[in-house]
């Protein structure tokens, strides 16, 4: 069950308004970032990442 990481994750990307394409089944979550305008990876993307990082460390 990985809802209460995607939730956790959720809640920061509104607070950042940027937001992961992402894929659920179970305990698993693909997850894909990106930034529109640069059609690539922006500091956002990265900023989001290591929030992400941290979230799932902290569940681990
Ligand atoms: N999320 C992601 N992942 N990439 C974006 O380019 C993006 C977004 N754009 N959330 C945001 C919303 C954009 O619409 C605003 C204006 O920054």
């Amino acid at each position: 069950m990985a809802f209460g990481f995607m939730t956790r994750v959720a809640l920061q990307a509104e607070k950042l308004d940027h937001h992961p394409e992402w894929f659920n089944v179970y305990s698993k979550v693909h997850i894909i970032l990106s930034t529109h305008e640069c059609a690539g990876l922006s500091e956002r993307d990265i900023n989001l990442a290591s929030f992400i990082e941290q979230v799932a460390a902290s569940l681990s």
